[in-house]
């Protein structure tokens, strides 16, 4: 299976990418884990990258790319995996879909949380990143940048919905759901 998990800052998508791979055997690539990787090994690539995560924004595409293109060009990625965080943009979907080729995406993920839930959930984790401005700046950037992608995923017929309020177990049974039996949730 090749999943992607869309949803804005938050929303849960690392809390459940972690559990629908253990449950299905995938590999898990996020962005997010990827990136912080780099700034904690002080790579030039982490150098560049660390000021926009300090504030929110998003990471240059070709940063991204890079790291993308060389984690699901490792054998293992071969046998299906979830994309945790990425893509963030219409660029970074169009560039996967061209390295994916006739392989391509077969199961998007959207999940759904509102605004005050999401401020709530980051405050209480306190990463560098989740001062309640970031934040806000995340959310900013997610509904001008990444929002775009539902159209993109749902012209596709690829798009199911799935409501990120409740507890981990809640939303992991839902997700479960969407991923066994194929039905489109309403969003
Ligand atoms: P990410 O690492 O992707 O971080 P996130 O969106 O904040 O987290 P996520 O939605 O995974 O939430 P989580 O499960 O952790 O991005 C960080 C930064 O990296 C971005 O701002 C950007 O700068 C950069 N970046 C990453 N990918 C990029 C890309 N493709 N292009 C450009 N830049 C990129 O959950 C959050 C909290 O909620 C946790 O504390 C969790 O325990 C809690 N939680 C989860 N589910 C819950 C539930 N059901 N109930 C209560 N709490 C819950």
């Amino acid at each position: 299976m090749r999943i992607v998990l869309l949803g804005p800052p938050g929303a849960g998508k690392g809390t459940q990418a972690a559990r629908v791979c253990d449950a299905h055997g995938l590999v898990h690539l996020s962005t997010g884990d990827l990136l912080r990787a780099a700034v904690s090994a002080g790579s030039d690539l982490g150098r560049e990258a660390r000021a926009y995560m300090d504030a929110g924004n998003l990471v240059p595409d070709s940063l991204v790319l890079a790291l993308v293109r060389e984690r699901l060009n490792e054998q293992d990625a071969d046998g299906g995996f979830l994309l945790d965080g990425f893509p963030r943009n219409v660029a970074q979907a169009e560039a996967l879909d061209q390295d994916l080729g006739a392989e391509g995406i077969e199961r998007v993920v959207n999940m759904q949380l509102e605004d005050e839930d999401i401020v709530r959930r980051l405050l209480a984790r306190g990463r560098k990143d989740d001062t309640e401005a970031v934040i806000r700046n995340r959310l900013k950037v997610f509904r001008a940048e990444t929002a775009p992608l539902i159209a993109h995923y749902e012209a596709k017929g690829l798009l199911q919905t799935v409501d990120a309020e409740g507890s981990m177990d809640e939303v992991f049974d839902r997700v479960q759901g969407l991923l066994a039996n194929g039905a489109r949730a309403s969003s």
